[in-house]
């Protein structure tokens, strides 16, 4: 029987990231009742790889073996079913997948793939289907010729962009494929379709081969986010009969595909009418499991400082990314990363304050919003953009200056970092409106003074939303949302599960402050990337 009935449906989501797959089952109501897990480096050592990947020498050659991927789904399933799921009770399946990594498989694979036997792994009888053994991901960074060419093919960086969103970055899927076709034209001619991660995945449990989605399809330097088809132009540049090896047809992200494979109804007990729906890329599915609304800014706050965004009408820069949005076909999403996070902040932390988080609030909130005109830029590690590394302060005269006191020096620092976050989101298109929130994540969400700045910079209220397993979260509910779209509205399913607290209110002078300091900051970013020998066109 299928859990027709509402009470018993179990919706499941997987995600497979750099380093582990997860996955989580949820019921009609959203609530997570299963999850499980499979780190790469330690459930499966035997594929030695140092967080989920292998490096060569040079380190800019980063790939993952595309059997252990398999493998990984081998032992989850066993896992989940040890933790008593009940398959039969799946109604549908989705999944997220680290986005731009390609997957191979070689001419002949789809009749092994059509026809798995249930009595063995599926990892034991796909192992030869891959023309290319290691797939490239999404750390490679390895491509820089294939990017400039692929650049100049269109007439530069910046139409690239206008088509496909993103100007040529290294770890994109376009020139992925072009340094495979360059370097290793036979492995390309032995190879019958290309998939992205996310469509490899759902391939597995389709039992054929599944279409790339619109979404994570946009994080390749090879699909037109107008017509949500591929661009020719593009795919002529990276290698021969592209839109073959890649599949002519693109989906919408919540779509369903087909049944789950006969292999894992007679293997595992799943329902015979189970659905797949389309997998999609790790920062789409994101975005549906932190339940972003029209007007929400997500800033997550880690490692590296990161936006997401939903965006009507998209101005593609040249420092971020617009995918499509996997919510709705008729508009985008902004994608802003910038490298220099949480270690810089730590490093002004020990500079300032000897390393200590409430002397170094302390100082935060001894300055006045604005902090008396100076601006500063900290980049620890060579950034996305601006490219460039080093400190850069200017005081309110827009001059250079050396140094700034250890308080002006704390403010300029998280002063400076949101004021980026805002203006390559405004870079992209977005306005600040009435209804803006900013939902914020990441380790340095829980500081109440650095929460304060942001809610001041983008004169929004900030919501916290800790939510460490959005992707998989993401892509259970888009299970869900794919069968009762023409019912409802994503935001009417979530409504009642997905809340957050306001854990700031902007100050009443935060729009006159801030407002001019961001064209400041703007100014002055262009500045510095002429000393780094690139602008923005804005
Ligand atoms: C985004 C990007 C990473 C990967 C991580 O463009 O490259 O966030 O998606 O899996």
């Amino acid at each position: 029987m299928l859990a027709n009935d509402e009470s018993n449906a179990t919706y499941l989501g997987f995600d497979l990231s750099t380093q582990q797959l997860k996955a989580i089952a949820i019921n009609g109501s959203l609530q997570v009742i299963h999850e499980s897990c499979v780190h790469f480096d330690t459930d499966l050592p035997e594929f030695r790889t140092h967080g989920g990947v292998n490096q060569n020498a040079d380190q800019q050659t980063v790939t993952a073996p595309t059997v252990m991927w398999i493998k990984a789904f081998d032992l989850i399933l066993e896992r989940l079913k040890i933790n008593g799921i009940d398959y039969n009770m799946i109604v549908a399946i989705s999944g997220s997948a680290q986005q731009h990594g390609s997957v191979y498989w070689k001419k002949g694979a789809i009749n092994t793939l059509k026809n798995l036997k249930a009595d063995n792994f599926l990892h034991n009888q796909l192992s030869q289907c891959f023309s290319c053994r290691d797939s490239p991901v999404w750390m490679d960074s390895s491509t820089t010729k294939q990017c400039r060419e692929l650049e100049q093919w269109v007439g530069g960086a910046q139409q690239l962009a206008d088509i496909t969103g993103s100007r040529a970055y290294e770890r994109f899927t376009g020139s992925q494929i072009a340094r495979i076709y360059q370097t290793k034209p036979e492995m390309y001619g032995q190879t019958e379709r290309i998939c992205l991660v996310s469509n490899f995945c759902a391939s597995l449990f389709a039992g054929d081969y599944a279409p790339i989605d619109y979404s994570d399809g946009s994080g390749m330097n090879l699909l037109d986010i107008t017509t949500h088809d591929w661009s020719q132009q593009c795919l002529d540049y990276c290698a021969p009969d592209l839109r073959t090896k890649l599949g002519e047809t693109l989906i919408p992200t919540p779509s369903v595909i087909g049944n789950i494979s006969q292999y894992f109804v007679d293997r595992y007990g799943f329902n015979v009418d189970c659905k797949i729906v389309s997998f999609t890329g790790d920062n789409p599915a994101s975005l549906i499991g932190m339940g972003l609304r029209k007007d929400d800014v997500a800033v997550s706050l880690g490692t590296s400082d990161t936006v997401f965004l939903r965006l009507t009408n998209p101005i593609p820069a040249l420092d971020g990314h617009v995918l499509c949005n996997p919510l709705d076909d008729n508009s985008y999403m902004a994608l802003i990363c910038f490298k220099n996070g949480s270690r810089t902040r730590e490093r002004i932390r020990n500079d300032c304050s000897e390393g200590d988080w409430s002397l170094f609030n302390e100082l935060l909130e001894s300055t006045p919003r604005g902090n008396f005109g100076n601006i500063g830029f900290y980049f620890d590690f060579k950034e996305i953009y601006p490219v460039i590394s080093g400190d850069f302060r200017y005081n309110k005269f827009d001059s250079e200056v050396q140094r700034f006191s250890k308080e002006v020096e704390v403010r300029a620092c998280i002063e400076g970092q949101f004021i980026r976050l805002r203006v390559h989101a405004e870079n992209l298109g977005y306005n600040i409106g009435p209804n803006t929130r900013v939902l914020a994540t990441g380790g340095a969400s829980a500081n109440p003074a650095m929460i304060q700045a942001l809610s001041d910079v983008f004169n929004a209220p900030v919501v916290l939303k800790e939510q460490p397993n959005s992707a998989a979260l993401g892509a259970a509910y888009l299970a869900k949302y794919s069968l009762i779209k023409n019912e409802m509205t994503f935001e009417e399913m979530i409504e009642e599960t997905i809340s957050g607290l306001v854990a700031a209110n902007p100050s009443l002078d935060a729009y006159n402050v801030y407002t001019p300091l961001a064209q400041r900051y703007r100014k002055q970013e262009n500045e510095i990337a002429k000393k780094a020998n690139h602008t923005l066109n804005v």
